[in-house]
């Protein structure tokens, strides 16, 4: 058994630590502040080839390992969880267009998220009355001549206000998880409108918006992304990859709320009781199990072997445990942990969520039992 991490994913990692480091750490406190989405900052990100890591060279991407792309979320989310959810987010949209998109829509759309031309990418999926039933989504398109004609609403879709490109899910061919299809929008299409900017408890460096759809009009064959009723797999295969980011998103807030806990207990110079040498101990367990099986999933993945239970249980493991070593941290730290002399509170606010989006940990459990049941 090799736990070897190759030169190159060293390298993007040691990139991305870097970065996240220079770029971003010093900034993330602000930016959650003051809800500054910090636009500049993400295309410079990308700049520096780091968005869609894991998009094939033949596609102009960096064609990296998913091992490697969990290692960069990783660090970015260790100085801003906000700014990785973006990241991971438009990489998940950047792989669907990989995937999925004409040589044509490659050009129009993943190039730009590739290169920073785009700030972001959004992947527009839940709707108001579908979230965890995704296919029970109603969002219509209905065809008139060349055009799709969408009438709708989307919601909590990530970095909505600043995205290049939506990749959106809508029905055209009856009920059901076969009804679905995948087409592209562009923010200044006709009938297109970025809704009410949620007020959320964390991540206040990102944006959540709604989108809405009042006959949205856009050139059918152009924007399809999937054939008739072939978008449900799209975003289930999708979601499987994006849950490795989001692990990799909470394991970072988790090891930074470590490093802050060591800091400040650094600081107060006061030394553990025994019972709080046994959570700490606890904790960094915890963390190590969460990362391995992370890296397990992304490995997987890497092989082309299936990774979709694997995903689900880093997913609700690491964000699950994410949860508690915040949770901890804070307590550790006393009544210094609730205030912002540390980053310890914005990490417990921004560590909610991840236990919600991409799939619920419920979602996860089904994933995975399923998967059981087929074996
Ligand atoms: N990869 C590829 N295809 C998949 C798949 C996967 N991981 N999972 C399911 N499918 C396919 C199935 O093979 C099936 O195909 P056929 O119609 O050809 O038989 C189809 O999709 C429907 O599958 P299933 O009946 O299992 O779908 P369900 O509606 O029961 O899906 C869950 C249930 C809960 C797994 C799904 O709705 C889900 O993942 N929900 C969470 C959605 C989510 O994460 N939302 C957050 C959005 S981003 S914030």
């Amino acid at each position: 058994m090799d736990f070897q991490i190759s030169s190159e994913e060293q390298d993007i990692q040691r990139r991305a630590r870097a970065f996240a480091r220079s770029a971003v750490a010093p900034y993330a406190g602000r930016w959650e502040q003051q809800e500054h989405f910090p636009a500049e900052t993400l295309q410079a990100y990308a700049r520096e080839g780091l968005v869609g890591l894991t998009v094939s060279k033949a596609c102009g991407g960096p064609g990296a390992t998913t091992v490697a792309y969990a290692l960069s979320i990783m660090e970015l989310a260790q100085a801003c969880s906000a700014t990785a959810v973006t990241v991971a987010v438009s990489s998940m949209v950047a792989e669907v267009l990989s995937r999925f998109a004409t040589p044509e829509q490659q050009a129009r759309y993943l190039l730009p998220i590739l290169s920073g031309g785009f700030v972001a990418g959004s992947f527009a999926l839940s709707e108001p009355g579908a979230g965890s039933d995704a296919a029970s989504l109603r969002t219509q398109m209905q065809i008139d001549g060349e055009c799709g004609i969408i009438n709708g609403e989307k919601t909590w879709i990530s970095s909505g206000t600043h995205a290049g490109v939506f990749v959106v899910w809508v029905r055209d061919n009856g009920e059901g998880s076969r009804g679905i299809s995948t087409v592209l929008v562009q923010p200044d299409d006709v009938g297109f409108s970025i809704g009410r900017k949620e007020d959320k408890m964390g991540l206040r460096a990102s944006s959540t918006v709604s989108l809405h759809f009042g006959d949205c009009s856009i050139p059918v064959e152009a924007r399809r992304l999937s054939e008739k009723g072939g978008g449900f797999r799209i975003a289930m295969t999708a979601l499987d990859g994006g849950r490795i980011g989001v692990s990799s998103q909470a394991w970072g807030i988790a090891k930074g709320a470590m490093e802050d806990l060591r800091e400040g207990l650094r600081q107060q110079g006061r030394s553990l009781l025994g019972e709080e040498r046994a959570q700490i101990a606890q904790m960094e367990s915890e963390l190590l199990a969460a990362r391995a099986l992370i890296l397990r999933a992304a490995w997987l993945k890497d092989q082309r072997k299936p990774f979709s239970a694997q995903a689900a249980m880093a997913k609700a493991f690491a964000t699950e445990s994410a949860n508690r070593i915040c949770q901890q941290a804070v307590t550790l730290l006393g009544e210094e942990g609730c205030t912002q002399l540390h980053s310890l509170e914005r990490r417990l606010r921004d560590c909610k969520v991840t236990t919600i989006y991409e799939g619920t940990s419920e979602v996860q459990r089904i994933v995975i039992a399923r998967s059981l049941m087929r074996a």
